[in-house]
């Protein structure tokens, strides 16, 4: 298949040097568009269009602050939003720490305007910020909130960000989370497929509920280990070398008195166990509901290779106080091969397929590989550049 196109090449040389990006890119922040009240207080707070943590194009968005809390409004453009989260709201972006920026807390509260402007709807919860040195992606769960009719004349989206200190984060390539990329790993549906909390846990307990595992804790920081006599789950390894974030959708069942609860990770590897530096956020105030979160495990050291003896992924829960969650669909979402359209992780006959299909449409669509809104030539060469790749 790849010879038969082969004579393509001669075409469009110059698409060669395009930037490839993951598709269905919402907002690159090449200009300042999240601004909110942020450039003119004259009290610590800036905002501004930067050259650091750069995932796509050439401009990233910083954001200083003296900690506390804030909103960033966004510009208001309906046509270059909402599309977009009329296919999905659920979100991920890329967020860089420079260095010698350490935290205690940072997180993000998110909002869009309703059905009449000024008609605010927040999400319920809030997303956890990187807190370190790196560039971490996280996914922004907006399935709670409605939209607005398609004809509203202004629609935005606003970031609210809060920081227990001073801190210094970098937005770049806010995109639609595509289901197409996940990899199933635990679904819980006949039971806790290897999950326990171990001999030396207390105040903590696993049971198995309406096919998914449920985590009664009494408060403070407890790990749920993989393992136990169930061993791991097939082919884990192999999934967690392609991957970048352990996804799951976790429901609060009872919400911790204190107001706040969250989760890290850890994989083992040669090198032992490596605990992921994100946190995410999982319960806030006295809410209950169900939302998706991510846990950006790079910088984690990983099995070697894809048939390691064993392959284990442990979370760590923290709250504030009794708390009791439930934990399904367990996945890990694939790092972007270029090139790869339906994002199986190879690069084939079927993202070439897809991308002739598409050909001449300028919907949105991962068949836009260069997401330049128009599936043309340039699209076409990048995955025949890229063929076999990750296959
Ligand atoms: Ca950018
Ligand atoms: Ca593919
Ligand atoms: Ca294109």
């Amino acid at each position: 298949m790849k010879r038969t196109y082969g004579w393509i090449s001669g075409l469009l040389l110059s698409a060669f040097l395009v930037t490839s990006a993951p598709a269905q890119i919402i907002y690159s922040f090449e200009t300042e568009d999240l601004h909110g009240f942020a450039n003119s207080a004259g009290d610590g707070w800036q905002v501004f269009r930067a050259q650091t943590g750069v995932t796509h194009g050439d401009y990233s968005m910083g954001v200083q602050w003296p900690g506390g809390f804030r909103w960033l409004f966004g510009n208001g453009v309906r046509d270059e939003l909402l599309p977009y989260l009329q296919i999905s709201k659920k979100l991920l972006m890329d967020v860089t720490v420079p260095a010698d920026i350490s935290v205690p807390w940072a997180n993000m509260a998110v909002s869009l305007n309703g059905p009449s402007p000024y008609d605010w709807n927040q999400a319920v919860g809030s997303v956890g910020l990187p807190r370190q040195q790196g560039t971490r992606t996280i996914l922004i769960d907006l399935e709670s909130l409605p939209l607005p009719d398609p004809n509203i004349e202004w629609f935005q989206i606003n970031f609210g960000l809060n920081a227990g200190g001073a801190h210094e984060v970098y937005f770049d390539s806010l995109r639609l989370y595509r289901p197409a990329c996940e990899m199933m790993a635990f679904t819980f549906d006949n039971d806790l497929q290897g999950f326990n909390v171990g001999t030396n846990q207390v105040g903590i307990t696993l049971s198995w509920v309406d096919g998914k595992m449920r985590a009664e804790s009494t408060g403070g920081f407890k790990w749920l280990f993989n393992g136990g006599e169930d061993g791991s789950v097939p082919n884990l390894a192999a999934m967690v070398r392609r991957g970048y974030l352990v996804v799951m959708d976790v429901t609060v069942v009872s919400a911790p008195p204190a107001g706040w609860g969250n989760m890290i990770m850890s994989i083992n590897s040669p090198a032992g166990w490596g605990q992921s530096d994100y946190t995410a956020e999982i319960a806030s105030g006295s809410n209950t509901f169900t939302r998706t979160i991510a846990l950006d495990y790079r910088g984690v050291a990983l099995p070697d290779d894809d048939n390691p003896d064993y392959c284990l992924l442990n979370l760590g829960i923290n709250s504030g106080g009794p708390m009791t969650i439930d934990i399904d669909n367990i996945r890990i979402y694939r790092l972007p091969v270029e090139g790869d359209v339906n994002c199986d992780g190879c690069v084939d006959d079927a993202d070439l397929l897809s991308v002739l299909f598409d050909f001449g449409s300028t919907a949105i669509t991962a068949s836009d590989v260069n997401n330049d809104g128009v599936v043309d030539d340039a699209d076409l060469l990048i995955v025949l550049f890229n063929f076999g790749r990750g296959c």
